[in-house]
C-alpha cells in the first residue's frame, strides 16, 4: 500500500489533531450514528491511556470511540476520495457518519477505505473509527481476555510491554485521479559499477518511470508497467552514508500525466554468507539497539521531535542499526533511516508466542504454545496476513535489510516448525531479495531450537548475567560462550545478539558487580562484548534497550523495564558513554576483523 503524499496529481490532508473520545461503556447502541456523549477529547496521534487520569479510562479493555468532522476540499469533485489510517490498534472499525467503510485488524499496519461514493467535495461528514485494544489467542499479538465476578474485562498477554492502544499514528484524507497508480515495488543490485532498478508498477494505463538523482538531474527513463533501469556509475545507498534516488512513476494518458508518485530509492545489495552478512558485498557489523516505540504520556504515539532526537542519540552513540521490536513502526522511522542510512531489521508484532516463558519463570507446568486453544491455524493466519501487510508496506525501504518475523517464540516446542515453516516460505515468496530471522528466546538452544535451520541469521536474545547467573558476570561470561559457539558449530550461520541487557536505575552505584547499578550494565555489557569478539561468525550486536519502557506492572517490574541505556526521557546512563567508545571505535566493521 503506498504511503500518501502530495504530487501535482494528489492532495493529502492531515486530519491529526484532537478528537471527541469515549470508551464503549459512555455509549449508546450505534456510536457512529450521532456526536459522542460526554466532554472527554484525545490527542492523534498517541495512545489514548496515559492522556487520561481515570484507571478505567487508561485501563480499559475492549471499544473505544475516536470521533471528529471532516470537511472535504471543495476541489475534489472529479477525484478518488480515499480515508487512510496509518494504525489502529489493534483493530479499527471506520464510518463515514453512519457508513461503515472499513475494517481492519492488526494494530502496527495501515488501512484505507475509498470514500468518493458517501462523501462529497466541499461538503463534511462526521468520522467515527471504534478501536478495539483486545488481544486473543488468534490476533497478533496474542494474549487472553479474562471477565471479572463484576462483569469487566481483564486483558492478559505475554509481552513486556504496555498494551498501548488507539489511534497512535496518524489519519489522512486524500485524493487521487480516477485512474491512479496502485501500487510500485523496487528491488536494486549492481553489475560492477552500475546500479539496476527492477520496477514493478500496479496501475492502469500507461505507465512512464523517471530516474532522478540527488540533485533531481535525469539519470534514466523507462517505459511500461515493469522494467529494469541502468544506473551507470552509481552513488549506493550505504550504511552511515545514504544516497537515495528518486523514482517518479507516471501515468500517461493522451500526452498528459494522468497521475504521478514518486519514490525514494536506494541502490544496495544485502547477501548472507556462513559468516558474513553483507551489505554491497561488504561486511556488515550491526551495532545499535533494540527500540520501542514508547514515551511519556504518548504511549506508543509517534512524534517526530522524539523520532529526530532518537536518530540524533543513535548516531552520537556510534550506533548504525536497531531492530523495530516488537511490532513495525511508523513509516516515519523507516524513511528517516532511509535518508540516514541507519540499518534496520524489520519485525513483525509477533511477540509473545510462548506459553512456556510464564512456566519458566513461574515454575507452574508449562501449557503447550502450539495448541489448539494456544497459536493455533488461525493464530498462523492472523501472522501470514501481518506479514503481507508489513512486507507490503516496507518493501521498498533500503534501509530495511532483515525481516524478523517472530520474537521469541517456542521455537523449541512441537509444532514450531509446523507453525514456522509456511511464515518463511510466505516471507521469502514475498519478498526474495531480504534475509529471514526469528529473534530466538533463551530456552531454545542449539540443541532443542526446531527452526533454526531454516532462518538466513541466527538472531539470539540472551540475558546471562541477569535473569541467569544474576550479579556473576564470571559465570555468565562462560554461560554465554559456551552457548554461542555451539550456535556457531551447529548451524554454520551468522549470528547476531539481538537483545542483551541488565536493568538499570540511574543513580544507582557500586564499587561490586552489584545488579540494578549503572556500573553492572556497563560492564556487563564489556563482559558480552569481550566474548562476543572471539567467536568468528558473529555479526552484530543490539543492546536490549535504548531506553527505558513502559510495561505491565508486576513483581518483575518497577516503573516499567529499566534496561534502557537511556532513560525514558532520553538522558544517558554511564553504559552509554561506554557504548559510545566501543562503537564510534568499530564503525561497521567487526572488531578485530582486518578492514
Ligand atoms: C526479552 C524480550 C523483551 C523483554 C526483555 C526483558 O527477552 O524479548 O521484550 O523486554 O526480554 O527485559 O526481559
Amino acid at each position: 500500500m503506498l504511503k500518501p503524499q502530495t504530487t501535482p496529481t494528489r492532495e493529502l490532508v492531515n486530519l491529526d489533531g484532537v478528537w471527541r473520545f469515549a470508551t464503549d461503556p459512555m455509549v449508546g447502541d450505534a456510536p457512529w450514528a450521532a456526536t459522542l456523549p460526554g466532554s472527554l477529547e484525545v490527542a492523534v496521534p498517541a495512545s489514548f491511556n496515559d492522556q487520561f487520569v481515570d484507571p478505567a479510562i487508561r485501563g480499559h479493555v475492549g471499544l473505544v470511540w475516536y470521533q471528529r468532522n471532516v470537511r472535504v476540499p471543495r476541489g475534489w469533485k472529479d477525484e478518488r476520495i480515499v480515508l487512510r489510517l496509518d494504525a489502529a490498534t489493534h483493530a479499527g472499525a471506520v464510518y463515514v457518519d453512519d457508513t461503515l467503510v472499513a475494517e481492519h485488524v492488526g494494530g502496527y499496519t495501515p488501512f484505507e477505505a475509498d470514500v468518493t461514493d458517501v462523501v462529497t467535495a466541499g461538503g463534511e461528514f462526521r468520522l467515527t473509527v471504534g478501536v478495539d485494544n483486545r488481544l486473543t489467542n488468534i490476533t497478533i499479538p496474542p494474549g487472553t481476555v479474562t471477565t471479572g465476578p463484576d462483569g469487566r474485562q481483564k486483558q492478559s498477554y505475554l509481552h513486556d510491554f504496555y498494551n498501548y492502544a488507539g489511534l497512535a499514528r496518524s489519519v489522512w484524507l486524500y485524493s487521487t485521479p480516477s485512474r491512479f497508480i496502485e501500487g510500485v515495488t523496487v528491488t536494486t543490485g549492481r553489475e560492477g559499477a552500475n546500479g539496476t532498478v527492477d520496477y514493478r508498477v500496479e496501475a492502469s494505463g500507461t505507465v512512464r518511470v523517471i530516474l532522478r538523482d540527488a540533485d533531481g538531474g535525469q539519470v534514466t527513463a523507462g517505459d511500461g508497467a515493469n522494467g529494469r533501469l541502468v544506473v551507470p556509475d552509481a552513488t549506493l545507498w550505504q550504511p552511515g552514508a545514504a544516497y537515495l534516488y528518486e523514482l517518479e512513476v507516471q501515468i500517461v494518458e493522451d500526452g498528459a500525466v494522468a497521475d504521478t508518485y514518486t519514490l525514494p530509492v536506494g541502490i544496495r545489495t544485502v547477501e548472507v554468507t556462513a559468516t558474513e552478512f553483507l551489505i554491497n558485498g561488504e561486511p556488515f557489523y550491526f551495532t545499535g539497539f533494540g527500540k520501542h516505540e514508547d514515551t511519556a504520556v504518548r504511549g506508543k504515539g509517534h512524534d517526530n521531535a522524539y523520532l529526530v532526537h532518537d536518530f540524533e542519540l543513535m548516531n552520537w552513540i556510534g550506533a548504525n542499526s536497531f531492530r523495530t521490536s516488537h511490532y513495525p513502526y511508523a513509516e516515519e522511522v523507516l524513511e528517516y533511516a532511509d535518508r540516514h542510512g541507519l540499518v534496520v531489521i524489520d519485525e513483525t508484532a509477533a511477540v509473545g508466542l510462548n506459553l512456556g516463558v510464564m512456566g519458566g519463570l513461574t515454575g507452574a507446568p508449562a501449557t503447550p504454545t502450539f495448541s489448539p486453544e494456544g497459536c493455533n491455524d488461525q493464530t498462523r493466519d492472523a501472522h501470514a496476513q501481518h506479514l503481507r501487510e508489513l512486507i507490503a508496506r516496507d518493501k521498498n525501504h533500503p534501509s530495511v535489510v532483515m525481516w524478523c518475523i517472530a520474537n521469541e517464540p517456542a521455537s523449541n516446542e512441537d509444532g514450531a516448525r509446523e507453525y514456522f515453516e509456511p511464515l518463511i516460505e510466505l516471507t521469502r515468496e514475498l519478498d526474495p531479495t531480504r534475509p529471514v530471522t526469528i529473534a530466538e528466546v533463551m530456552f531454545a538452544t542449539s540443541e532443542n531450537d526446531k527452526v533454526a535451520d531454516l532462518l538466513d541469521v541466527i538472531c539470539l536474545n540472551r540475558y546471562y548475567g541477569w535473569y541467569v547467573a544474576t550479579g556473576d558476570l564470571e559465570t555468565a561470561a562462560q554461560y554465554l560462550e559456551m552457548d554461542l559457539r555451539a550456535w556457531a558449530d551447529t548451524h554454520g550461520k551468522p549470528i547476531l545478539m539481538t537483545e542483551y541487557g541488565a536493568d538499570t536505575m540511574p543513580g544507582q552505584h557500586s564499587v561490586w558487580d552489584v545488579p540494578w547499578t549503572e556500573e553492572y550494565q556497563r560492564d556487563y555489557l564489556a563482559m558480552h562484548h569481550r566474548i562476543f569478539d572471539r567467536i568468528p561468525s558473529f555479526v552484530g550486536e543490539q543492546v536490549w534497550n535504548f531506553a527505558d519502557f513502559e510495561t505491565s506492572l508486576g513483581i518483575h517490574r518497577v516503573g516499567g523495564n529499566k534496561k534502557g541505556v537511556f532513560t525514558r526521557d532520553r538522558r544517558p546512563k554511564a553504559a552509554a558513554f561506554a557504548l559510545r567508545e566501543r562503537w564510534r571505535g568499530i564503525g561497521n566493521s567487526k572488531p578485530g576483523a582486518e578492514d
